[in-house]
């Protein structure tokens, strides 16, 4: 059986990470514009390093949730069936016990060099610039893929998708592409397709089947309904 589960900020909601959309989401303190899209790196780089330090930093102050480690348990039993891709740049599908995590949007906890494009692992500041680890130059910026930028692993992505029996989008508004296209792309190859969010997304009409409620609840439910029959 090959599953690929697609998540975004709203399976982080509940352990404490703020999602983008909603009322007290990261957006309603910024516009898109201002911090994530390399004009405003370039314009601001201070202010967008500041955005994104806040970010690292509260990472320390959150952990998975049943969701999180629910996939985790997930790829214990099915290993390389399971497809994982997020679009969450923390590192809480890790810690919940993912092994194997796509970032396509990049991650807090790494840092790219402009200078010789080298990544480091990273769980300090940005904003003051320190040396990149690999040549020295004083061009680390984070590693997330901005508005304007290439996602990561879209070749992985999309060849994942099209021999996928099963796509479940979980905790997405829906709102950004290419990932909010997977649901069609993987529906056009065939796949069953599942939306497990809080509301209804923007794409929730191209869902087969959609539950609508907390992913803490809604996503272990779901993954005992997967492993039982194959008797987990
Ligand atoms: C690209 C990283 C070319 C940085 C992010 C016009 C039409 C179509 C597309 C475009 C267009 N104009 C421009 C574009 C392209 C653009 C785009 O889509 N713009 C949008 C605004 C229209 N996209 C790009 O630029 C992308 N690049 O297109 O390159 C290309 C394409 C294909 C192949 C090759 C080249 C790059 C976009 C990446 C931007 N970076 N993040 C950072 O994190 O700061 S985007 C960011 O927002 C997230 O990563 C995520 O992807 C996106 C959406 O956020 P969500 O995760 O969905 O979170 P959100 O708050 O929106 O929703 C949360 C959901 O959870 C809600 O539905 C809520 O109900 C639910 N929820 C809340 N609590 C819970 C819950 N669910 C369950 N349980 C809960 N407890």
């Amino acid at each position: 059986m090959n599953i690929v589960v697609l998540t975004g900020a709203g399976i982080s909601a509940e352990s404490g990470v703020p999602t983008f959309r909603d009322a007290d989401g990261l957006w309603a303190g910024h516009r898109i514009e201002d911090v994530a899209t390399p004009e405003a790196y370039e314009a601001t780089p201070t202010a967008v390093q500041h955005f994104y330090d806040e970010r690292r930093r509260a990472l320390a102050d959150v952990t998975p949730n049943p969701a999180h480690v629910a996939l985790g348990r997930l790829e214990e039993v099915l290993g390389e069936g399971l497809f994982l891709v997020t679009q969450n740049i923390d590192d809480l599908h890790e810690r919940g016990g993912s092994q194997q995590v796509a970032h396509m949007h990049g991650e807090l906890l790494s840092a790219l060099c402009r200078s010789c494009g080298g990544r480091s692992h990273w769980t300090d500041d940005l904003y003051d610039f320190p040396p990149c680890p690999r040549c020295g130059m004083p061009e680390l910026r984070p590693d997330v893929v901005w508005f304007g930028e290439v996602p990561y692993g879209m070749d992985v992505i999309q060849g994942r998708l099209m021999r996928a029996d099963l796509f479940v989008s979980i905790g997405t508004s829906g709102a950004v592409y290419p990932a909010a296209g997977f649901v069609q792309m993987a529906a056009a190859c065939g796949a069953r397709t599942l939306e497990l969010n809080l509301e209804p997304s923007e794409g929730t009409d191209f869902f087969a089947e959609a539950r609508h409620g907390r992913a803490s609840e809604l996503v272990p439910a779901w993954v005992d309904e997967v492993l039982h029959p194959l008797g987990f």
